[in-house]
């Protein structure tokens, strides 16, 4: 019987989720090396990338985007990191991509050098990466925001896709991620217009799942909480429930529950479902191995 089935050794993960090939643009960096963010682990289990590169706004250049992937990837490979939050500051979470950068890149530039691929990095983690935004969240901004699996923002912050207004359409995944968060109707007229709109609008749309009163401060705290508790459960569980909702973007609501189920299954070989059920029934606290 489950409840009773003895635990598992624990297997060290070592790499905590290891074997992905990844890709050729991320690669490890000292973090003292970092000019463009700052990187630190303000509550057990939490790693914080600020973006910061406040005489831009946090404009996504090149090489912010480098040592943005290389922490990311630091993290992922970290044992100790449930969960990850992603910040700007109180006047940008980022204001697009660097329009400067962009200016004079011509076709064969950017489709030889894939220009911008290295973005989607963040889509591949298997932890948990959280948004907490204030002030502007603009063209790649407002992408980079849409690529965590969950978005916190101040009422105020200011998000938009407004590449429209530079000759432009959304080059990282804006209009299919603000469509299948807030629908077609909505999305179009946003894309179209290149409108802005309060973080307090987003939510009401459903692409914010938390706005704050206050400032950057306040939408930090909020999403480092909800950090520190992910990262408090079994990480084997937490990856499992990150899958499934994901799978949701891409399967049928019948193929999805199959892969539900099949996950749910496959959850019964894991260590930390035999701790959690067992802790249950003994009224104790589980202590989770992550394996
Ligand atoms: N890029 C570069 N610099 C930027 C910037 C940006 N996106 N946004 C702001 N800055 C710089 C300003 O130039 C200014 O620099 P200095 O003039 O002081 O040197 C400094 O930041 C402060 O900005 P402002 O003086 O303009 O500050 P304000 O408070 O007056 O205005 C603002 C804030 C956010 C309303 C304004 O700065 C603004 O409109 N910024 C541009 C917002 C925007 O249009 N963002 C979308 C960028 S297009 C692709 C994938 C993705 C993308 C493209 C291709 N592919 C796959 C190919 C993404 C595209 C975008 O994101």
């Amino acid at each position: 019987m489950v409840l009773q089935r003895l635990v598992r050794p624990t297997v060290s993960l070592g790499q905590k989720f290891a074997p992905t090939t990844l890709p050729r643009f991320v690669r490890a960096q000292s973090t003292s090396s970092y000019e463009n963010i700052l990187v630190s682990s303000p509550r057990p289990g939490v790693g914080l990338i600020t973006l910061n590169r406040p005489k831009a706004l946090n404009a996504l250049s090149s090489s912010l985007f480098k040592e943005l992937n290389a922490a990311l990837r630091e993290y992922e490979e970290d044992k100790d990191i449930g969960a990850i939050v992603l910040t700007g500051s109180d006047k940008a979470f980022a204001a697009g991509a660097d329009i400067k950068e962009m200016a004079s890149l011509t076709f064969a530039e950017a489709y030889a050098n894939n220009f911008i691929a290295p973005w989607s990095y963040l889509t591949t983690l298997r932890t948990p990466v959280i948004a907490a935004v204030s002030g502007h969240a603009l063209g790649g901004g407002c992408e980079l925001a849409m690529m965590c699996d969950i978005v916190y923002s101040t009422k105020t912050a200011n998000f938009g896709q407004p590449e429209i207004k530079l000759g432009t359409i959304p080059g990282a995944g804006g209009s299919q991620r603000l469509t299948a968060a807030i629908g077609k109707s909505k999305a179009m007229e946003l894309i179209l217009t290149g409108s802005n709109f309060s973080g307090e609008e987003a939510e009401k749309h459903g692409l914010v799942a938390r706005a704050f009163e206050g400032g950057n401060k306040e939408v930090l705290d909020g999403a480092l909480d909800t950090a520190a508790k992910i990262a408090s459960y079994s990480r084997v569980a937490v990856i499992a429930a990150k899958e499934v909702v994901n799978k949701s973007q891409d399967l049928g609501v019948r193929e999805g529950v199959e892969y539900e189920r099949r996950i749910f299954h496959a959850l019964f070989g894991s260590n930390d479902q035999t701790i959690g059920m067992k802790a249950f029934a003994e009224k104790k606290k589980p202590e989770w191995t992550h394996s």
